[in-house]
């Protein structure tokens, strides 16, 4: 079995609003997460592009909603995904309420979005019980649709020790984490963003299982 790969990357558009995004023809897989959290960096990482997606050490770079469309290849099947880019939010100075730091055409655009398929909420891994982020999560458990998914996923994993990791996964048991700095942990997310759009199944998970309930099988 290979690994699901992109072979394909290209920078699409810019949008204020959910009024000027593109067409919704397309499966999407959100990136949303306070500022500085590394949206974009694991945008590029994941097309394994550089600077695909601006990322800056200075929160607040990205400021618009960007789209990216990629093409996958696993098993030599090809699957087409559109990636949105989202500006960070927790940004603004005050924060009395999530509607106050996220701004509202951010708030408009993952609420009614047709297109959107997968949200991938990034927490820092050095500050896992931020309240912001939880707010985030309850937030979009109110209006996530029976064909949407959710995924956490802990960034910059590298700046924890081994103890500290193995804390987060059990306080966080279907969460992912990842670093973007050593380029680990993104086989997973390939393969959730396959799962919750096109129903294709991790090879390497199945293969396993299938020799436990079946000793035949190669
Ligand atoms: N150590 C480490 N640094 C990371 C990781 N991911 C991103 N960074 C750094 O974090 C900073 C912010 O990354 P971005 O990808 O620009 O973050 P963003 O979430 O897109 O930020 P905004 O666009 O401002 O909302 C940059 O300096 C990155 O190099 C990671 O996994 N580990
Ligand atoms: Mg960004």
């Amino acid at each position: 079995m290979s690994t699901p790969r992109v072979v394909e990357a290209a920078f699409i558009k810019s949008a204020q609003s959910i009024a000027d995004s593109l067409p919704e023809d397309m499966s999407e897989v959100v990136f949303l997460g306070r500022s500085n959290v590394g949206k974009s960096s694991t945008l590029n990482s994941l097309t394994q592009r550089k600077n695909l997606a601006k990322s800056s050490a200075t929160p607040g770079k990205t400021q618009l909603i960007n789209f990216f469309e990629t093409r996958y290849l696993y098993n030599e099947e090809s699957y087409p995904v559109r990636f949105v880019d989202l500006p960070g939010f927790g940004y603004a100075k005050v924060s009395k309420s999530l509607k106050e730091v996220w701004q509202k055409n951010l708030v408009e655009f993952i609420q009614h979005r047709v297109s959107i398929r997968l949200f991938i909420h990034l927490r820092d891994a050095r500050h896992p019980h931020a309240k912001i982020d939880d707010d985030v999560e309850a937030y979009i458990s109110e209006f996530i649709r029976p064909d949407q998914k959710y995924l956490t996923v802990f960034t910059k994993i590298d700046k924890l020790n081994q103890k500290e990791r193995a804390k987060l996964k059990k306080d966080f048991p279907g969460s992912i984490t990842l670093s973007n700095l050593k380029k680990n942990g993104h086989d997973r997310v390939h393969q959730m963003i396959l799962e919750t759009i096109f129903g294709v199944e991790d090879g390497t998970k199945s293969k396993s299982d299938s020799v436990e309930e079946n000793e035949e099988k190669e």
